[in-house]
């Protein structure tokens, strides 16, 4: 059962700043009356207020026009970009080696911070799949004693494009057409790819954003980054720069790309789900955040600009240091109050943070609050529950649509003699944000800086740091996605600039779509230029020379996935009536020892007959699907194990599982089963890695540790 509850009296929600500051607003309605919005009790809901029994219904209803008004202005406009979200409540906790770099209250040694994050798809609609191919937002509000720092970030370290001038045309391209608004949360489409197609510093992001970073199994399962590189100054002042990451405690997991989309059909809610549940079980998400930190007398000393945000440091340049964790340990209340109302802010920063010039970062300090104004209707956005600070708010801002302060005095002006001129302002001692000194010297210019121009060397890195199958990952996606292009010219276009980041990337892709490469000779590959800019000097030379590999931007060989562990992992123990009971038993044992969730999974609901006590079945073969587990095993006994044989549901149940490369087991009995289901011939299911029959449960525990056996996808393709 769920643990929210409606009564006031329920079991103590943790108390931490942030909750009690939401209690004010909190409304529970177990065993109240029904009541209108001004208090009135209401007799009749049911009936609007009328001329007769038959007759028209009276405009002095007020109690009609009250709900019907209410309801016809229930909806504010989506997200312009990241509609799509949830989140939840946790807090944050700074390690002891966090305040040598910044002298921000949170960040001080074992301070705990009451935090809301919010994951988000950027691309679809409010409606849209979880599943789609995008990136996604990580964005964490810190509700500090010095007020909020927002952490507004994704789950890919690198972005499409270097100005924030340029975002209006990212997204345009990227969203659905405007004709006839179709794709949706999608980026395989014409727009997408000609705007890609003529933006060549996108190359970079886009490797990331078609390997299977883009289609994470879960949300609790992704990295998270701030992109740009940030400053921290510590309690002496002195400034050093940063880049930020969340590093999952469960590692990097992915879906592939055919499991993607069957689950956008089964369970369009697939992650909102799986964090909702997890949280409600007890199984708290948990993140490092970790800093890679450059000191300011470096700041040059890199082949690429520390300010160009199609760029990461590589982890073998610069290590990250680990200095606090993130836990997320409860679900909002109220969707809309809660998740679709925060407004999160890069802008948003306490003393010890500050900014850097990075282009694409001072033009989103301008478009958060002003997209606030459109979604959330008034400057007072501020004052929403969920967004409030729980540092003490003070100042001259006054009135505007929706005020719920009520200030209290005659001035709101300073400085001024009436009120003992205040508020006052803070000095630094005091906690007062006074921004960083950085010397800024040049003339007024709308350019790029050289150092922003090579596009290629990057996403080389990143091709070369793949493991094969991530590599054939790759070249799939962007198989997929060009195909769906219809503009030859595009497609072509797009081949030279992936023969600019690796030949043998623009060769594979070139098969699948039926081209050549074309020749890059003479052509300007980059037309995002000003009218009158040097053309050939903004345009990159391809990548040379960068053989290197940086593990970290794999998931196969990333050491965060060096733990093995099956920790929240979803498997579904196939069984028909008659199935084995000490075979569901032992499987079930051995998996919820490593904190494996185990599913009864039957051509019917409710009970399972078996050679033991009748067992409680968790999903019929109709209401669930392969792809929504990490494995599959069958149960014994000859009885299940013929009739699950003649049910092509599940049948088909471990052909997917087996050719998204999961771990299949079973019991002795279940060979058979088995052997119907190989598509690709008996033998070679039943030889495969990853396969155990009549093997201990915990064999298949150490193949469900071992997460994918991608030889198969590779045996299967060898040619992709
Ligand atoms: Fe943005 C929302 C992350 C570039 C303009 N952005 C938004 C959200 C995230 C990001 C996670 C959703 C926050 C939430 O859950 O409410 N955005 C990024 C990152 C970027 C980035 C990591 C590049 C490093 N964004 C970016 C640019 C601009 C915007 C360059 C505009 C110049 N972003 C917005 C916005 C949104 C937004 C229009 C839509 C809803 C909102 O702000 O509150 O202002």
């Amino acid at each position: 059962m769920s643990k929210h509850k409606t009564t006031k009296n329920q079991d103590a929600k943790p108390q931490d700043a942030k909750s009690a500051d939401l209690e004010q607003n909190r409304e529970y309605s177990t065993g109240e009356f029904l009541t209108s919005n001004q208090g009135t009790r209401i007799n009749d809901d049911q009936n609007s207020l009328k001329g007769g029994e038959r007759g028209p219904t009276l405009l002095e209803d007020f109690l009609l026009r009250e709900k019907i008004t209410h309801f016809d202005h229930e909806r504010i406009p989506e997200r312009v970009v990241h509609a799509r979200g949830v989140a939840a409540h946790g807090y944050f906790e700074a390690y002891d080696n966090a305040a040598q770099y910044s002298r921000a209250a949170f960040l001080q040694p074992g301070v705990r911070t009451p935090i809301f994050t919010r994951f988000s798809t950027v691309a679809g609609f409010r409606g849209s799949t979880d599943l789609a191919r995008d990136v996604r937002g990580f964005a964490v509000k810190f509700y500090t004693q010095e007020g909020i720092y927002d952490f507004v970030g994704n789950n890919i370290p690198v972005f499409f494009i270097q100005d924030a001038i340029k975002f209006p045309d990212l997204i345009h391209a990227v969203k659905p057409e405007p004709h006839n608004e179709i794709p949706q949360a999608a980026s395989a489409h014409n727009t997408f790819w000609d705007f890609i197609s003529c933006n060549p510093e996108s190359m970079h992001m886009i490797m990331w954003a078609m390997s299977d970073r883009a289609i994470p199994r879960t949300l609790r399962m992704m990295e998270g980054f701030n992109v740009h590189t940030w400053r921290l100054i510590d309690a002496q002042g002195k400034g050093r720069f940063v880049k930020f990451h969340w590093k999952p405690k469960l590692g990097i997991h992915s879906v592939v790309w055919d499991e993607a989309l069957q689950i956008s059909g089964k369970d369009p809610d697939f992650h909102r789900r799986d964090l909702w549940d997890n949280i409600e079980a007890g199984n708290f998400p948990e993140w490092e955040l970790g800093v890679q930190i450059v000191e300011e007398e470096d700041e040059h000393k890199f082949d690429f600009d520390l300010l160009d945000a199609t760029k990461i440091i590589p982890e073998e340049l610069v290590p990250v240091t680990i200095i606090g964790r993130m836990v997320l340990d409860r679900n909002p209340d109220n969707y809309f109050a809660e998740t679709e109302q925060v407004a999160f802010h890069p802008g948003h920063v306490v003393p010890g943070i500050d900014f850097t010039n990075d282009p694409l970062l001072q033009g989103r300090l301008f478009s958060y609050t002003d997209t606030q104004l459109t979604r959330l209707g008034s400057p007072n956005f501020h004052e929403i529950p969920i967004n409030r600070s729980v540092a003490p708010i003070h100042n001259n801002q006054r009135d505007g649509h929706m005020r719920q302060q009520v200030n209290v005095g005659k001035t709101s002006y300073s400085p001024n003699l009436l009120n003992e001129n205040t508020p006052k302002q803070a000095r630094q001692s005091e906690g007062g944000f006074a921004s960083y000194q950085e010397r800024v010297d040049g003339n007024k210019v709308r350019a790029r800086s050289k150092s922003f121009v090579d596009h290629y060397s990057q996403a080389r890195l990143f091709w070369n740091s793949q493991a094969d199958i991530e590599k054939t990952h790759i070249v799939k996606a962007l198989r997929f996605e060009l195909g769906k292009v219809e503009a030859e010219s595009v497609r072509k276009r797009m081949l030279i600039l992936l023969s600019q980041v690796a030949e043998e990337l623009a060769q594979r892709v070139a098969t699948g779509l039926g081209l050549e490469v074309p020749a890059a000779d003479g052509i300007q590959l980059n037309l995002a230029v000003s009218a009158d800019a040097d053309a050939t000097a903004l345009q990159s030379g391809p990548a040379t020379g960068k053989e290197g590999q940086s593990a970290a931007l794999s998931i196969v060989n990333n050491p965060l996935n060096k733990e093995k562990s099956i920790e929240t992992r979803q498997v579904a123990i196939l069984a028909a009536d008659g199935a084995d009971a000490t075979s569901i038993a032992a499987i079930t044992k051995a998996l919820q020892a490593g904190g494996a969730v185990a599913k009864l999974v039957a051509p019917h609901l409710g009970q399972l007959r078996t050679t033991g006590e009748a067992l409680r079945i968790d999903f019929s073969l109709q209401t669930t699907a392969s792809v929504m587990f990490d494995g599959v095993y069958v149960a014994g006994g000859e009885q299940s194990v013929q009739a699950l044989r003649h049910q092509p549901d599940a049948v088909h149940f471990i052909n997917e599982a087996f050719r998204h490369c999961k771990p299949v087991g079973s019991a002795d009995a279940g060979r058979e089963l088995l052997q119907a289901a190989a598509y690709a011939g008996a033998e070679e299911l039943l030889k495969s890695p990853g396969v155990s029959i009549g093997s201990s449960p915990e064999q298949f525990v150490t193949d469900l540790a071992t997460g994918r056996f991608w030889q198969r996808e590779l045996n299967a393709e060898p040619k992709v």
